[in-house]
């Protein structure tokens, strides 16, 4: 069954320092996800450690907030169909090495850590995430 629902996207550093943010927008939009809204930002590493505070058991955190506040990122809401997971299909695998073909993180990623975007893994948490950034 499909749904119109909505997700949280970022663009990481590392693509936004690669001035990678209209190619990733167009592979949203040309897969029938609408960008919402969109938001071009600078964190600082609490935000980050908040935001990822579901990872903070795991030992890359600190490394995880220190990069995610390390440089401009772009939030966005895409909205469609199944948003949550159409989106996890258009990212790829965490590890671009695992990423397959055509996909955001196996055409842009540099390394697990630098692979270039954020998508939620659910609806709940996509609904929390998307309140983080984008307060009415
Ligand atoms: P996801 O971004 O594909 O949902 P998560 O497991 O939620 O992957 O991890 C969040 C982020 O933490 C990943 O996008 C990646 O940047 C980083 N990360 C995940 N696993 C590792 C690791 O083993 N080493 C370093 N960074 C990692
Ligand atoms: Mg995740």
């Amino acid at each position: 069954m499909s749904k119109i629902e909505q997700t949280l996207s970022i663009i990481k550093p590392d693509a936004v320092e690669r001035n990678l943010i209209e190619e990733i927008k167009n592979i949203f939009t040309k897969n029938k996800l609408i960008i919402k809204d969109s938001k071009k930002i600078h964190i600082n590493k609490d935000e980050a450690a908040e935001f990822y505070k579901i990872h903070q058991s795991k030992p890359f955190y600190n490394d995880l907030c220190s990069y995610l506040s390390s440089g401009p990122i772009v939030v966005m809401i895409l909205e469609g169909e199944n948003a949550v997971i159409t989106n996890r299909k258009l990212m790829g695998a965490t590890n671009p090495k695992d990423a397959e073909e055509n996909t955001i993180r196996k055409l842009y990623g540099i390394s697990i850590d630098k692979n270039s975007v954020h998508g939620s893994d659910s609806p709940d948490n996509a609904k929390k995430e998307i309140s983080f950034f984008f307060k009415n």
